[in-house]
């Protein structure tokens, strides 16, 4: 097997490509994937600040990797979920990434900074813990973002991530979810651009690449991810992609092209028209408190460290993981 691209021999191939790469090709492919997705949607304009979500995943820190390679003035921002041992090992992982590039890392951790975590947000709130730790993600990181004067908040949402929660709305015609699937949101008062640059990358191309980059990363899912149905649905596409390579992006991409404008109407957009400051936290809501600030005051007069499994709900949509 030779690189398609110099000849020498391959280490990796990209079936849906149909190629191969070495070592310094497969580098060069994720980044021109990269850059090809931010040139595409539009997603960065020179000297915008970015602010990358930080999971300690192979996901979140190949994306702030290749911002950086990129020439992006990239910092990232580790939200501590707690989620007992996972959540520890997790925040090593950022910490220890964030010290070998010399990055800016920001810390913020729900438990010490707003007193629970998400077993006990899902508990009190009756959701599942994907959709308080999901609520809180989007409130905090976009809050850091808005409150630290970056433009952007990028993920590390990778081709396979999308496709299975494409396949999750469209299952369930989540109208409104696929309204919003897109790989740019922009900005508005009160919300920090939203980006998901990895999203030509498929998740064997982001390990591969933390490998042969030599990043570490942790390597176990988060412990309520078990029994999501995300997971499912990324089965059954891995299973359909294993027959007929290419079909995860086929699905995706003719989304993004042919089917996303069918959905994207004013209506999508209307719910932000009619926020106000939250009276807590500042942030756009339609009511009085933001999600998340009820979420807080209710969650605090928990006990801490109540576990939860996800198998035991049914979420109402598909999360959206990092
Ligand atoms: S971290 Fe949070 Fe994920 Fe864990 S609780 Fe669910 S959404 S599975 S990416
Ligand atoms: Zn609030």
């Amino acid at each position: 097997m030779k690189c398609r691209r110099c000849r020498e021999p391959a280490v990796i191939d990209v079936r849906r490509h149909n190629a191969a790469f070495c070592r310094d090709c497969f580098l060069h492919h994720c980044r021109e994937q990269v850059r090809r997705a931010i040139d595409h949607y539009e997603m960065l304009a020179p000297g915008e600040r970015v602010l990358v979500a930080i999971s300690g995943g192979k996901d979140s820190l190949a994306a702030w990797d290749l911002l950086r390679a990129l020439g992006y003035e990239a910092d990232g921002l580790y939200l501590g979920l707690g989620i007992g041992e996972y959540s520890d090992t997790s925040g090593e992982f950022a910490r220890a990434f964030a010290a070998r590039i010399g990055g800016r890392l920001h810390e913020i951790d729900l438990r010490d900074d707003y007193g629970f975590g998400v077993p006990e947000g899902a508990r009190v709130a009756h959701r599942s813990p994907c959709g308080a730790c999901g609520l809180s993600k989007r409130h905090l990181f976009n809050s850091a973002a808005i409150e630290g004067g970056y433009d952007v908040v990028a993920t590390g949402h990778n081709l396979d991530d999308e496709a299975a929660v494409l396949l999750g709305n469209v299952l369930h015609w989540e109208t409104e979810y696929l309204a919003r699937q897109y790989p740019v949101l922009p900005a508005a008062p009160g919300f920090a651009r939203k980006i998901k640059p990895l999203v030509r990358l498929g998740e064997r191309e982001t390990a591969a690449y933390c490998v042969l980059q030599g990043i570490d990363y942790i390597v176990e899912e988060c412990p309520m991810a078990a029994g999501n149905r995300h997971l499912g649905y990324k089965e059954v596409l891995n299973g359909l992609e294993e027959r007929s390579p290419g079909t995860k992006a086929a699905f995706l991409n003719g989304f993004l092209e042919r089917g996303h404008e069918r959905f994207d109407d004013a209506a999508a957009h209307q719910e932000r028209a009619d926020l106000q400051p939250c009276t807590r936290c500042g942030s756009p809501t339609p009511g009085e408190l933001c999600a998340f600030c009820r979420l807080q005051e209710r969650a605090r007069g928990v006990p801490q460290g109540v576990s939860q499994s996800a198998s035991e709900w049914v979420p109402v949509a598909a999360p959206e993981p990092t």
